[in-house]
């Protein structure tokens, strides 16, 4: 027997330092007046010092770059609740939510637990010495992905080229373009275009970012629904379960949500109220690898499939762990200030074999950057 192998250390948490980077678009993000319009996108990194020498990274990506003045001093108000106690990612977990409770458990709350949560999973998994999805008890490997580094409501012309390049960075065999333009007219010509340049057997996802509402959902959406297409992405808003409920229910094509859902209980009501057919939380806003984790226990006990929004490192390593893996939502926006960026191949992301989430900081690119550091 081997006895050469040294104990895992129990770690605990020293202190948290916070940076914010704002990333130029490749494609610009032209969305409808929910989402908005975005030229840069900001990122929060951050690193959790242990005692131990061993520092736990993740990131958030909050949308707008401002938000940082109030989601930096929760994620330090989080570090206070948990220094020095061991580094437990299920009891901390508990301790952070328990420390937001007051001021609010969802939102801006939520969201420095799951960046704290993520970064604690990240050490851990160093200190064992594992990748995340081999912590997990799963293996390192390909996560079948799609590209949706493009594709927004951009006129038929500049869709046709950018649709064959989507296709091309990665050899992918499924795209997501958005759709819920001025009329359907407009939304069928986005898609003629895409179709036509992409041909019949690459698969089309379509998001319309929550800009409906449930009469206009229900005319278009049945106007569309026999395009061939994967799925409807938040055709209305995100948390009106019942008329999701009625689009599912009424439509052949399947209805998808999931990134504007706070927890896994929200997840959980969600499944209940048969609001969709398929889901894909989102790291900042379903509670970190814990929360994600366990809307995938839902899912998989549910029979429904499991895809990811955006944090597509962190999001691989998970999905290699969940039962019910459906599609990894795939883009490059952390790919400037990342040291070792994942290997896109074959329409796969591939969690590589290094020890915690993979993620680690160019910090030349950071200091390039840079927005605030506190
Ligand atoms: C999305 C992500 C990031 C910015 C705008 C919109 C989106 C998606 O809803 O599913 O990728
Ligand atoms: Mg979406």
């Amino acid at each position: 027997m081997n006895t050469s192998i040294p104990p895992t250390p129990r770690l605990t948490l020293h202190s948290i330092q916070l940076r914010v980077v704002s990333v130029p678009l490749r494609r610009p993000i032209v969305s409808n007046p929910t989402v908005g319009r975005y030229t840069e996108w900001p990122f929060i990194l951050v690193d959790l010092l242990t005692n131990q020498g061993i520092t736990g990274r993740s990131y958030l990506e909050p949308y707008i770059v401002k938000s940082a003045a109030y989601i930096l001093p929760a994620i330090q108000a989080i570090a206070d609740a948990l220094r020095s106690k061991p580094l437990s990612p299920l009891d901390c977990y508990k301790a952070a939510v328990q420390a937001m409770h007051m001021s609010g458990r969802e939102g801006i709350g939520l969201a420095a637990i799951s960046a704290v949560d993520m970064a604690i999973w990240d050490a851990v998994a160093k200190a064992a010495g594992l990748p995340l999805a081999q912590y997990l008890g799963a293996s390192t490997g390909p996560v079948r992905a799609y590209n949706t580094n493009g594709l927004w409501l951009l006129p038929p012309d500049q869709l046709r080229d950018e649709a064959l390049s989507l296709v091309a960075e990665g050899n992918f065999s499924a795209i997501k373009m958005r759709l819920g333009r001025e009329n359907i007219r407009a939304d069928i010509a986005a898609l003629d275009a895409v179709r036509s340049a992409v041909g019949a057997d690459v698969r089309i996802m379509t998001d319309f970012n929550q800009g409906l509402d449930l009469g206009e959902a229900l005319v278009r959406l049945h106007a569309l629904d026999n395009e061939g297409l994967q799925w409807f992405e938040e055709p209305i808003v995100y948390d009106n379960f019942d008329g999701c409920a009625q689009l599912a229910r009424e439509l052949k094509t399947p209805i998808q949500i999931g990134e504007n859902l706070y927890g896994p209980r929200s997840f959980y009501k969600a499944v209940q109220a048969h609001a969709a057919d398929l889901y894909m939380p989102d790291l900042m806003r379903i509670g970190g690898v814990t929360g994600f984790m366990r809307c995938a226990a839902i899912a998989g006990a549910a029979g429904i499939p499991l895809s990811s929004h955006l944090y597509p490192e962190v999001s691989a390593h998970l999905l290699r762990a969940s039962e019910s893996t459906h599609w990894l939502e795939w883009r490059d926006w952390a790919h400037p200030f990342i040291a070792q960026p994942f290997e896109v191949k074959d329409g796969a992301v591939h969690v590589p074999d290094r020890p915690g989430s993979g993620i680690e900081w160019d910090e030349a690119a950071v200091a390039k950057l840079l927005v605030h550091s506190r």
